[in-house]
């Protein structure tokens, strides 16, 4: 068991000052006493916040970041961003998958975010064969995330179909196909290898209602059902208007309408890029318990549209957030570009504020971080008794948080200028950044830098 000093933290209950946690050696708070004496306590240097749940990353496509901002001749649009995104894979070895990965996760955890959610699709070999090891991609994942201490939810990809109705896969898509009973066996495997530890477990992840079957669905819903009654199921939802349309004139309905009509989705659930939805769509998948998934940032650079936040907030609906393509590896700006996004929309400020005089960062941060921890299906997303100790020391010697206390705390880093908001990551009962480095750093650049220098070369 160790003991730490937060001169303030962020708990279940609000804002304390003096805090002292207890952590097992499981990396679990046992005890958590607000003011009292430091006595003999590791003091931490500066305000604790729990660490943020990344709740939807395909990390390959980090290395990608900033290659496909060329103008197009068409016009460009998110289905071309995805052919060069096909186009890109077609170099990635497991070297390299785990290489961007290892360097992803380290920048991730310098940001604050504790956790991240891999969804994870990339499954064979460049022509399209299985790997001898089926689950060979999705281990060199599990292996970056324990070699940088990310917690990780590993949610391997089902991905069958081009589109609706069962239309053929294209050649660009042939690393990502498995039927159902070659899936369950990477599902498998990775239960196997993840079974006893800490911070990393497995769930399911149907692509999107384009890429499988109802059947295959189903299928997949079943299998979630057999790993556990918490198991996590992802799946893309409504990014593009196309899709939309194309869902219409498969079955007459909307993704959003069409899945909370024939699946029976709970809180096991997280719909990621559930852009395009009616107001009365987001209010029945607010009322679902499902976790959205919003990716601002990446959905911003492709171009989706803006998530209908505030009747399904209203309608009770939780959030988290994810960064997906990693063109921002920052849960803070995340957060601004979020509520930005609606206040460009509205012509209005403070548009997500829960009331008169409410923190609106204080709001967003607390919301997002338990809707993450719901969609990772891990004990973390706020500093409680019998969670985990995944938190952020945050650095009060950035002049955007000087001398800001509890919620304006939060209102300065997600809407203020800050530039190195954290200083100290612990996951799990330890710590992976400290004083704003992590170990492992150089190492990972450099081997990052290879794999970039062989991909544009
Ligand atoms: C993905 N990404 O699965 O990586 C998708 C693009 C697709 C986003 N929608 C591919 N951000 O949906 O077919």
């Amino acid at each position: 068991m160790t003991r730490y000093h937060a001169p303030s933290a962020l708990l279940a209950t609000g804002w304390s000052e003096n805090v002292v946690f207890d952590v097992d050696d499981a990396g679990l708070i046992t005890a958590i006493t607000p003011r009292t004496a430091a006595d003999d306590a590791e003091a931490l240097n500066g305000p604790v916040v729990p660490g943020m749940p990344c709740l939807h990353s395909t990390s390959f496509q980090r290395g990608m970041a900033g290659l496909t901002e060329k103008g197009g001749p068409q016009g460009d649009s998110f289905w071309s961003w995805r052919k060069l995104m096909y186009r890109f894979i077609e170099q990635l070895r497991p070297d390299d998958i785990e290489d961007i990965a290892t360097q992803l996760y380290i920048e991730m955890l310098r940001a604050g975010y504790t956790s991240v959610a891999e969804f994870h699709y990339l499954h064979h070999d460049v022509s399209g064969a299985p790997y001898a090891n089926r689950a060979e991609t999705s281990e060199r994942l599990l292996a970056a995330a324990s070699s940088t201490g990310i917690a990780q939810t590993l949610l391997p990809v089902l991905y069958a179909h081009d589109n609706f109705g069962g239309t053929p896969p294209t050649s660009g898509q042939r690393r990502f196909i498995n039927n159902v009973a070659d899936y369950s066996g990477i599902v498998e495997t990775l239960v196997a290898a993840t079974r006893g530890s800490r911070a990393q477990r497995i769930g399911i992840a149907p692509h999107s209602l384009r890429a499988v079957t109802p059947q295959m669905l189903n299928e997949a819903v079943a299998l979630a059902a057999k790993l556990g009654p918490d198991t996590p199921i992802h799946l893309n939802l409504s990014a593009q208007l196309k899709e939309v349309n194309d869902c219409l004139a498969w079955s007459g309905q909307r993704p959003v309408a069409w899945l909370l009509d024939h699946v029976a989705v709970d809180g096991r659930w997280c719909v990621v890029h559930a852009t395009h939805t009616e107001i009365v769509e987001a209010e029945r998948l607010g009322r679902s318990g499902v976790v959205a998934g919003l990716c601002p940032t990446s959905e911003g650079d492709l171009g989706d549209g803006f998530f209908n936040a505030v009747p399904y907030l209203r309608a009770g609906g939780r959030i988290g957030v994810g960064a997906d393509s990693h063109v921002c590896v920052d849960p803070f700006l995340e957060l601004k570009l979020f509520e930005y996004g609606q206040r460009l929309r509205f012509e209005r400020r403070n548009v997500l504020a829960k009331g008169i005089g409410e923190s609106l960062g204080g709001h967003l941060y607390r919301i997002t971080a338990a809707g993450g921890a719901q969609a990772m299906a891990q004990p973390v997303g706020s500093l409680a008794v019998g969670l985990r100790a995944d938190w952020l020391v945050l650095n009060h010697d950035d002049p955007a948080l000087a001398e800001q206390r509890a919620d304006g705390l939060l209102d300065a880093a997600i809407f203020g200028p800050a530039r190195q908001l954290v200083r100290d990551v612990m996951v799990a009962g330890r710590w992976v950044v400290r004083d704003g480095q992590h170990p492992a750093a150089t190492v990972s650049f450099a081997r990052y830098r290879s794999v970039m220098k062989r991909l544009l070369g």
